[in-house]
């Protein structure tokens, strides 16, 4: 099951007639740049490449009124002038003889990719479309957008395949009210947007763009608007936004209850709560690329690397089902460049480093915080890490009409940031080999999916034995030869000949092995290495403190014990407890630390089934561009070494099963650790300095 590619040709035939500098950047170049560079890095030709057929008057009725349909089928046939008249009664629209056209095709692509993606013919895709869509309305163009592209196929997947939990993820710059409009009082889809805000006084000027708006009636709480206040947000801001605010809610499976007006009348009984929940079944992506670096309308920074990472991370959910569609994008180069990053990741290689340090800027964090503020009456993963914080009244939109829209230029500084971070190509080749097992067990008995191979192969006995020396417990022969495959994988993810591995151990060597494995990434030049040890695994006490390696402890014993290099909590019992450990503490660390080989150690008792494993492995693949090394016992089942393998190899982890809340003991472990890390790895913070909550 591959990534499908949606296109035609024809898309490329509306374009703007007349002069008008707000619409002229929605050009027929922005589909060629984009498949041009697709073709020259080979990656299109690695999709399943589907032909976009027009939607149907039914399928563009599910959201738009057949009288807005009628008027657009008559543009076909509408002089230029009369052209020129209509588009003027819309904001920032134009219309050309081929725009229905086009926009039937947009439609229709949308339609196919979820079709392909929910009848198993592909695993995820794009549609590269024009005309946008998020910006149209039930009866209004609007934005360069004329039929809603996604809110079309959104209600095509409720319609005929009975989906009703669907994520939209808007991450155009610009806010999509035309989707938020069409599902403000729908539970049933969740829709996510951030986008250029500045208080108000960036277009589309709503104060329904705010984080204040959150949805109507059996709605509330599906709409989640995080609107940025500055220009210039970039890779941590975005990636914050995911792991703070976008993720902990698609995640929750929660028991929320909405209390019906009756409640009100105290001598009848409450009714059960209903009980709504998110986890979604689809995601589709509003995939705007004016919210990367240099784009002229975003003004933003984030690198087209970062795109990966975002759709990366969204391929944890929905079994993978994922379904991206363009949107804006006006910054030729930068655009093709973000859409060959989104399309990489759809075919699960692994995400090229971001660059630079990650720290959210401050005006981030403070929408953020507004956001999860917000938010938190409907979510109680966000109320219950005490973020509920008052809504600042900064982030809302002034009163009355907005002020006028100061110009942004871009200096000469950002471009040339702009063409050393667009300088292409800076990344490392994918590894030729997915995934490698070292086998304790014939491999026909694991049934490892394609992609998964066994490794043979085996160190020197004289370098294994080397580095068994100092260890007692890895005398044993059986000890021995384990932690020679294990040296040899190893060094395989460190030479690039292989992207991530699973390396078994016989339970009594497991310590001396993730010894060993430290030491050996280090002297082989490793610079930065995560460890993240799980049940118990004590971190070796002649660690250099030189800060190449990042110890995290789960569920160990020494949880008293914290450096900024060395943390430990609890194991969570919980599913809530562990997707915020995993959301709110190890990928924002591993974000900030940056490393260049994450070991996943599972010692004894380490108390994880399976589906745990896989999500906490399938995440920090993210940060970790794919070079993960998993340690664990040989007494694993070959069912967990099976799905730990698959989630390395990019596919989404299995569900994570009833969900449990976090206890408030698993909580406050969480929040006092991360209190202590803030000042050392910043993407952990969830709130501003000025409006922070008060620390304890
Ligand atoms: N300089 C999409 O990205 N112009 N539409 C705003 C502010 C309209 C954007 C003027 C931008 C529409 C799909
Ligand atoms: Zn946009």
């Amino acid at each position: 099951m591959g990534t499908t590619l949606v296109y035609h040709e024809d898309m490329t035939d509306t374009r703007l007639l007349w002069d008008d500098p707000e619409c002229e950047m929605e050009c027929p170049e922005r589909l060629t740049a984009a498949l041009t560079l697709l073709q020259q890095r080979g990656l299109e030709q690695r999709c399943l490449r589907l032909t976009a057929r027009e939607a149907s008057e039914a399928e563009v009725g599910l959201v738009h009124s057949p009288e807005y349909v009628a008027l657009v089928r008559r543009t076909q046939a509408l002089s230029e002038a009369e052209l020129r008249v209509l588009s003027a009664q819309y904001d920032a629209v134009y219309f050309h003889p081929r725009t229905f056209h086009c926009a039937l095709l947009a439609a229709g692509a949308a339609v196919q990719l979820v079709d392909a993606v929910l009848t198993g013919a592909a695993r995820n895709g794009l549609a590269l479309v024009r005309p946008p869509g998020h910006h149209s309305q039930r009866a209004a163009a609007n934005g360069f957008c004329v039929f809603n592209n996604v809110a079309i196929a959104a209600e095509h997947a409720k319609q005929k395949y009975g989906l009703h939990r669907i994520l939209i993820v808007d991450w155009d710059i610009h806010h999509g009210q035309g989707i938020q409009y069409i599902f403000e009082d729908d539970p049933s889809v969740l829709y996510f947007s951030w986008h250029r805000y500045e208080h108000g006084r960036f277009w589309p000027y709503l104060r329904e763009s705010s984080a204040d708006a959150v949805g109507q009636g059996r709605g509330r709480g599906f709409t989640v608007n995080l609107p940025w206040n500055q220009v210039g947000m970039g890779n941590a801001d975005y990636l914050a936004a995911f792991l703070h605010v976008l993720l902990p809610l698609a995640f929750e499976v929660t028991g929320r209850a909405s209390l019906p007006s009756s409640i009100l009348f105290l001598d009848t009984p409450p009714p059960p709560p209903r009980l709504l929940q998110f986890d979604p079944e689809l995601v589709l992506v509003s995939a705007g690329f004016d919210s990367a670096i240099g784009d002229p309308e975003g003004q933003m920074q984030a690198t087209p690397e970062c795109f990966a990472h975002l759709t990366q991370l969204l391929q944890v959910l929905a079994g993978g089902r994922v379904c991206a569609v363009l949107e804006g994008g006006y910054h030729l180069e930068s655009l093709a460049q973000s859409v060959c990053m989104t399309v990489q990741a759809l075919l699960c290689d692994p995400a090229p480093p971001l660059p630079g340090p990650l720290v959210p800027c401050e005006s981030a964090l403070e929408s953020i915080q507004s956001v999860r503020g917000a938010q938190a009456p409907h979510w109680r993963s966000l109320r219950q890490q005490g973020a509920a914080t008052v809504l600042s009244p900064s982030t809302c939109s002034p009163e009355g009409s907005p002020p006028p829209l100061l110009p942004g230029e871009p200096t000469c500084e950002a471009a040339a940031v702009l063409s050393s971070l667009l300088d292409w190509p800076h990344l490392r080749p994918t590894p030729p080999i997915h995934v490698a097992v070292t086998l304790s067990v014939p491999a026909a008995t694991l049934a490892l999916p394609p992609g998964v191979r066994p490794q043979e192969g085996s160190a020197p006995r004289e370098e294994t034995e080397t580095w068994a020396r100092p260890h007692e417990s890895l005398a044993q022969d059986e000890a021995l030869h384990a932690l020679g495959k294990l040296l040899f994988l190893l060094a395989g993810i460190l030479d690039g000949q292989v992207s991530s591995g699973i390396a078994a151990t016989p339970a009594p060597a497991a310590a001396a092995a993730l010894d060993v494995a430290i030491q050996r990434g280090l002297s082989h030049g490793a610079q930065r290495l995560l460890c993240v040890a799980l049940g118990r695994l004590d971190r070796p006490l002649d660690l250099a403190d030189d800060g190449r390696v990042l110890w995290l402890g789960i569920g160990g014993e020494d949880v008293a014990a914290s450096s900024v290099l060395h943390a430990s909590v609890p194991l969570p019992g919980t599913t809530g407890g562990f997707l915020s450990c995993i959301l709110g503490l190890v990928l924002p660390v591993a974000y900030g630390f940056q490393p260049d080989l994450v070991l996943v150690a599972l010692g004894p008792a380490h108390g994880l089934q399976a589906r745990d494993a896989a999500l906490l492995a399938a995440m920090l693949r993210v940060p970790a561009g794919g070079r993960v090394l998993a340690l664990l016992g040989e007494e694993s089942s070959p069912q967990f070494v099976r799905t730990l393998a698959c989630a390395l190899q990019g596919e989404a982890p299995p569900n994570l099963g009833p969900f449990l809340m976090a206890s408030p003991e698993e909580i406050q472990a969480l929040q006092d650790l991360r209190v202590h890390l803030e000042p050392r790895w910043k993407m952990l913070q969830v709130a501003g300095e000025a409006h922070g909550q008060q620390r304890p």
